[in-house]
């Protein structure tokens, strides 16, 4: 089995020196490093794009064989696709979208197609080395519609997971994206969809909901081929890296030097790419506020700020370098003093040693991003302090702000509060600062990068555990020639079939669900055949039933078994008087009132109250509430609750699908017996027939049928295949 870990870039990068020959070098970022280093018993194998544009075929294939040796499986890309898809889709499109800058979200339908095209080049080169039963692992919003292509053109046996490593936002932002439909589907083709907040999956599962008219219950969501996944998992960082690289001597003298130079001044630290979602304009506001405020602190406190570039060539992030600029110019100019600068600024990135040396000596981390997935530069300041004191000042708006409940949590939008709890930080008690550091230390020297990454496959592991137990076993054209056989071979046969959702369609309104005339034409001729007893079992009531089918040779169970046809005469099988009263009506009205486009049908022996075209979270809460008013009344009365597909039935116990399976099993003794159901309210007739039945559900997965049939419109061909 092998782990095949697809992300943008791959951990080794490629990029020319001066007499144009390649060089490779480790890729920086917690990503890679941290799953590069990930311990697993799976081999391990990376697809991603090597760094640089190559030339010529030639020059791919010495980088191929170079990376190869190491698992690494590069994707060769153009200056136009890294355009379209790297620059456009995902950096002008996707990314401010989901870091809540409406405005700069650029709408560009040659972004997308690149976007398109890069996907599909990602899944020809997993394609070439994912074989039965790996598991693949897909980084990031950079290939959101990978998990899909892979899921439809690869192997049939492999796992996929997927990660979003920056915010999912609420359905109110993702609904703009043109392509919304297509990027919820790509993540869906994955088993497991991690986001580091529950926040961030809770957004995703709202836009499935919303955008594809699925229902998750709970953290789960029931498709056609199988069940998939959303869960949470808060990303860490190489914890002993960071809390041990500061022992080793070359950073020891770095921070000696460092210390030397900025003096008794407090060190204040801030860490981020060049970013409009980290908050840097913000966050120097704050500090400027800060020496308005509190002037004796000026000549004492410095502000450290490492910005690295990225993404400069994008006008926006050229503009915001310019404001960067002014801003710390406008703030030196007006505050220095002789000695003293404020503002320590710097626009390039550091090699690892040196930065874990500036984490090391700083006395403060000002991590303010506007919006951030996570933020790893938080945690790392906390590993690489030590058992030092510090203070950790934090956006409420990055993901770490969740595990970091420690650190002084700010709304970076805030100027005054920023602006004060720099000053609260200054003032903090050593002891306080010792306290708190050592919480959060705690908490990040047990989540690691290594133990999120483990945490992610194991769940995918069980994920595949739990839907392999699914005994529901695909009709594909070897199982239905084994039905078929056993169908032929037989002569006393018993086929049990549901109505809505099996033989025809959902519609909007259920009286629309009328039998179309090629339905008709298969029931009529499988019930004319005198080796069959072919009977309705459905939950609405006999009249429809009647006045659709009554003319064809076939027995009937209306309302759950409340009511059935045998030889032409419908016989009621429970007691004359409702079982209901009045005020389990008037719960069912007052909800209906409440709930827009809900409604209510009231048949003889069962009360259905119908939510189908209700907004799918008012339908979730509706849904809930009803059951839990219900629950007192109904079992005082003694009535069951059934929650069915996109309805709540009230109804006596005393009469299920099952109830009526069983009659039907004894009236004869059946050398075949067929059963095909997409309700839950199906599973009680699957479970009370024999173990030897064809037992089918239609659509969704099933823990008690036998078999699955992946979608309604393939019922009638599936029988028509069947008298064949
Ligand atoms: C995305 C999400 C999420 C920074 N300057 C230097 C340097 N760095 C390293 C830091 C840290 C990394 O870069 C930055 O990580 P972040 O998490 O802060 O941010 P993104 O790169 O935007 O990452 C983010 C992350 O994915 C993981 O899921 O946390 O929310 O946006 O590791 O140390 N490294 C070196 N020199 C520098 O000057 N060597």
């Amino acid at each position: 089995m092998k782990l095949l870990i697809i992300a943008n870039r791959l951990p080794l990068k490629v990029a020319r020196n001066k007499e144009n020959q390649f060089e490779f070098s480790r890729s920086e970022g917690g990503l890679t490093t941290g799953l590069d280093s990930l311990e697993t018993d799976l081999e391990k194998h990376w697809v991603g794009w090597p760094g640089a544009v190559m030339d010529s075929n030639e020059e791919e294939e010495q980088v191929r064989e170079h990376l190869e040796e190491f698992n690494f499986h590069p994707v060769f890309l153009s200056e136009e696709q890294l355009h379209l898809h790297y620059e456009g889709f995902s950096n002008s499109t996707l990314w401010p979208l989901c870091h809540y800058f409406n405005v700069y979200t650029e709408h560009n339908s040659d972004y997308w197609r690149g976007y398109l095209e890069v996907n599909r080049l990602f899944c020809e080169v997993a394609l070439q080395f994912v074989e039965e039963g790996d598991i693949v692992w897909v980084q990031d919003y950079q290939l959101m519609l990978l998990p899909k292509m892979i899921r439809q053109d690869g192997p049939a046996n492999i796992n996929i997971g997927y990660f979003h490593h920056i915010p999912f936002p609420t359905y109110e932002l993702f609904r703009v994206l043109p392509q919304r439909s297509e990027l919820v589907s790509g993540l869906l083709g994955a088993d497991l969809i991690g986001f580091h907040t529950h926040d961030y999956m809770r957004h995703f599962v709202s836009a499935c909901e919303r955008i594809l008219d699925l229902r998750f219950v709970l953290d789960h969501v029931t498709l056609n081929d199988r069940i998939a996944y959303a869960d949470v998992f808060p990303m860490g960082i190489n914890y002993t890296l960071y809390n041990d690289s500061p022992l080793l001597p070359e950073v020891q003298e770095m921070s000696l030097k460092l210390k030397d130079h900025y003096g008794d001044n407090k060190l204040i630290l801030s860490v981020d790419r060049l970013d409009y979602s980290k908050g840097i304009l913000h966050r120097l506001k704050g500090f400027r506020r800060f020496l308005e405020l509190y002037p004796e602190y000026h000549g004492k406190v410095s502000l450290v700020m490492i910005i690295v570039p990225s993404r400069d060539q994008v006008d926006s992030y050229s503009e915001l370098k310019n404001k960067i600029d002014e801003t710390i110019g406008g703030i030196n100019g007006e505050y220095s003093l002789l000695n003293w600068i404020p503002v320590h600024y710097f626009y390039h990135s550091f090699p690892f040693n040196e930065l874990v040396a500036m984490y090391h000596i700083a006395d403060m981390a000002l991590v303010t991003p506007l919006r951030d997935g996570m933020n790893l530069v938080a945690k790392e300041y906390v590993a690489a302090r030590r058992d030092n004191p510090g203070v950790l000042i934090l956006s409420e708006m990055a993901g770490a702000a969740i595990e970091l409940s420690d650190a002084l949590i700010i709304n970076p939008y805030d100027v005054e509060q920023v602006a004060s709890t720099i000053h609260e930080a200054l003032e903090m008690p050593e002891e306080e600062q010792l306290r708190r550091m050592s919480l959060m230390r705690r908490k990040i020297a047990k989540r690691t990068v290594n133990h999120w990454a483990q945490k992610f496959i194991n769940q995918l592991l069980t994920i595949r555990q739990n839907n392999e137990n699914s005994n529901s076993e695909q009709i594909d054209g070897h199982v239905l020639n084994n039905i078929h056989t056993a169908y032929k071979a037989a002569s006393r046969r018993l086929i049990v079939l549901d109505y809505d959702g099996t033989l025809m369609g959902f519609k909007r309104r259920p009286e629309d669900a009328f039998p179309t005339e090629s339905l008709r034409a298969i029931l009529s001729k499988l019930a004319v055949d005198p080796f069959n007893k072919v009977v309705i079992s459905s939950g609405r009531d006999h009249q429809t039933l009647e006045s659709w089918l009554g003319d064809l040779d076939l027995s009937m169970a209306a309302e759950h078994g409340a009511y059935y046809k045998e030889a032409g005469e419908w016989v009621r099988n429970i007691p004359e008087e409702k079982p209901w009263n009045d005020e389990i009506t008037q719960i069912l009205h007052e909800f209906t009132d409440r709930t827009p486009k809900s409604m209510i049908e009231e048949k003889e022996t069962t009360l259905v109250w119908h939510y189908r075209n209700v907004d799918a979270w008012l339908a979730t809460l509706r849904e809930q509430q009803l059951v839990e008013t219900l629950i007192e009344p109904c079992s005082r009365q003694g009535l069951q609750i059934m929650r069915g597909n996109k309805i709540v039935e009230i109804k006596s116990p005393n009469h299920t699908k099952g109830s009526e399976a069983r009659r039907l099993i004894a009236m004869d003794n059946y050398d075949f017996v067929m059963a095909m159901g997409d309700d839950t309210t199906d599973e009680d007739m699957f479970r009370a027939l024999p173990e030897s039945a064809f037992t089918i559900k239609v659509g969704r997965m099933s823990q008690v049928a036998r078999f699955n049939l992946s979608s309604q419109p393939k019922v009638l061909s599936f029988l028509k295949a069947l008298m064949a």
